[in-house]
């Protein structure tokens, strides 16, 4: 009897606990400014429904909408469906999943841009597979990566900037690094799931194509033409133009262990911080340096401006990458530094002079850099500042850039004077990382499972099979 009582009191105490945890979560959950950004998320979307439905851009202003080209890409949806899944919007993402499934071919007489799409569609269809195994969404991938791979077909394996979906014709010799080199992550995952390494192995003949033309310090520079292999200036930094080069580096050795991108890295970000980062007692810019003397010397040809000192608000997402990578120390202060930016305007702008200390470009476009990588910080660090700063981040971006049926684009920082567009990755990646920080203590979605492509479609990192990789992938 006295055992009967004694289990029967554990096993009240067992669920009572139970339920304090599961209070304490549902008090976590309703974390108001979650509800709130989801309910924003809603919104939008209603409106994008409303008013630009089938077309790529909402235009919030005007209420109308845009397309890329002649033709929509639906890039909207596409880009907005891994943030549904994320926020539990699971009617949403049915309704997408269908639409893509039901009324979307790639078979169009149009020039798309190479890397746009490759970020926003090939990443977005690639999550929109992963969430639900529909193979039909797999084909989907399968027929735009065919399509996309016409792209590559340059002499030295660098793709065209533009190729047509449906003749395959290419054009556009010139492109910058990113444009260049940031398909590992994609190719990779669209060979994974179909079995054919020629994906991951297009794009890493690319990067490799980079690879060989580094300076001797180990620097590559902005822009270069991928017929001849030919650097077409001497710039070298991670800003706008190079970004996501650097990042796929990192992640494409973080999901398939891929030894060669491990070495670019290792040997990119060593350089990187010895010769680009421009550091003082206060701050850490990472600036732009020559490839191949590291000498803060470069000029833009069509200005004649000085450019050492400039960067773009695209580079704030450079601190997620070296928090990952456990460099604490350059990744907070990095952070710190573009805080004070942001608290300077209320927002950024996309270019800015921190010699002159003024705008050169005052226009924000909703980007998320900034957010995405104090998000990562406090993820990592679990320091509150992070979070702090995020708070502060959505109550600007609902003060100024807020409308009466979605949010828009500022034209300039120092006025916020508002700008009739939304782009597709304030659904894709702003909302998401917002949403994500002030859902983080509930542990629904932890960061240390998940890969993000650089336009913020996660991937879950188990449910990539390493032996599965290097066969699929063609990795020795
Ligand atoms: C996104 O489209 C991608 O993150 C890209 O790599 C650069 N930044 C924009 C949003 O600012």
């Amino acid at each position: 009897m006295k055992k009967l009582s004694y289990l029967i009191g554990m096993i009240a105490l067992v669920i009572s606990a139970c339920q304090a945890k599961q209070a304490k979560k549902d008090e976590i959950k309703m974390n108001p400014l979650a509800e709130e950004v989801k309910m924003e998320f809603v919104r939008s979307w209603e409106a994008y429904k409303k008013y630009a439905w089938g077309h790529d851009v909402l235009l919030p202003l005007s209420k109308s909408y845009q397309n890329w080209y002649k033709e929509s890409l639906h890039i909207s949806p596409i880009d907005a469906y891994s943030t549904m899944k994320v926020m539990g919007l699971d009617e949403q993402a049915k309704e997408v999943e269908k639409y893509v499934i039901d009324s979307i071919s790639w078979d169009k007489d149009l020039f798309v841009k190479t890397f746009e799409v490759n970020i926003r569609i090939m990443g977005g269809l690639l999550a929109m597979y992963e969430y639900t195994y529909d193979p039909k969404l797999l084909l989907k991938a399968e027929d735009f990566g065919k399509r996309m791979l016409k792209a590559f077909d340059s002499p030295t394996g660098l793709p065209y900037y533009w190729v047509n979906l449906k003749t395959g014709e290419t054009k556009g010799s010139k492109i910058n690094l990113a444009e260049a080199a940031s398909y590992m992550l994609e190719l990779g995952i669209l060979s994974y799931y179909t079995g054919d390494p020629i994906y991951y192995q297009t794009a890493k003949k690319a990067n490799m194509a980079i690879w060989e033309r580094r300076s001797d310090i180990n620097l590559v520079a902005d822009l270069i033409d991928v017929e001849t292999g030919e650097w077409l200036n001497d710039h070298s930094h991670i800003c706008s133009g190079a970004d996501s080069y650097y990042e796929y580096l990192y992640k494409s050795m973080l999901l398939f262990g891929d030894k060669d991108s491990q070495k670019m890295w290792d040997e990119s970000i060593k350089a990187i911080n010895n010769y680009v980062a421009d550091e003082s007692e206060e701050t850490l810019w990472y600036g732009r340096v020559n490839m191949n003397t590291a000498k803060r010397d470069c000029i833009d040809p069509h200005t004649g401006r000085q450019l050492a000192k400039v960067v773009t608000l695209y580079d704030a997402f450079f601190q997620s990458i070296l928090a990952l990578n456990g460099d604490l120390r350059r990744a907070e202060k990095t952070q710190d530094t573009w805080n004070k930016l942001w608290n300077k305007y209320g927002l950024e702008p996309m270019i800015y002079d921190y010699q002159q200390e003024e705008p050169t470009y005052p226009v924000y476009d909703l980007n998320p850099e900034i957010i995405e990588s104090a998000y990562y910080l406090y993820h990592i660090t679990g320091k509150k500042k992070f979070y702090n700063m995020v708070d502060q981040y959505w109550s600007d971006i609902k003060k100024y850039c807020r409308t009466e049926i979605a949010f828009s684009s500022v034209e300039d920082v120092r006025t916020m004077e508002k700008k009739d567009y939304m782009p597709t990755f304030f659904f894709a990646e702003t909302l998401k990382y917002l949403y994500l920080t002030f859902t983080k203590e509930t542990g629904v979605f932890n960061l240390d499972d998940y890969v993000f492509n650089t336009e913020a479609h996660p991937f879950a990192k188990n449910s990539f099979d390493s032996a599965k990789v290097k066969t699929n992938l063609g990795l020795e």
